[in-house]
């Protein structure tokens, strides 16, 4: 190691970033389209024409990626999308996979 002027990586003190996960809108029969164009301000923090485009992806094609975290922000928009939807009587779900 001191001999050697090329850069190595240590096992043991390389820096371990946190796995990501992509969060998923699954389309429905019920909830309306204004519904979850106001989640996806709301929960994922996208402009209005953002949320009607992926609103529109996920009716289209069945689901439509609304962004990338880390495990426990990624758990806990799920649980805030279902808490959402069920208090307006809405199946709406969101799913989660590793990037
Ligand atoms: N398919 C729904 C309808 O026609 C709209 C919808 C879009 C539902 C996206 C869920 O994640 C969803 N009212």
């Amino acid at each position: 190691m001191a001999t050697n002027t090329h850069l190595e990586i240590d096992e043991d003190t390389a820096l371990k970033y946190p796995k990501k996960y992509k969060v998923f809108l699954l389309n429905d029969d019920y909830t309306s389209m204004d519904f979850v164009v106001d989640i996806l301000m709301s929960i994922f923090h996208k402009s209005y024409e953002q949320a009607q485009d992926i609103m529109l992806e996920v009716h289209k094609n069945d689901r439509g990626l609304c962004g990338v975290y880390t495990y426990e922000i990624a758990e806990t928009k799920i649980m805030q999308v279902r808490r959402k939807a069920k208090d307006s009587g809405f199946p709406l779900k969101a799913t989660m996979e590793e990037e």
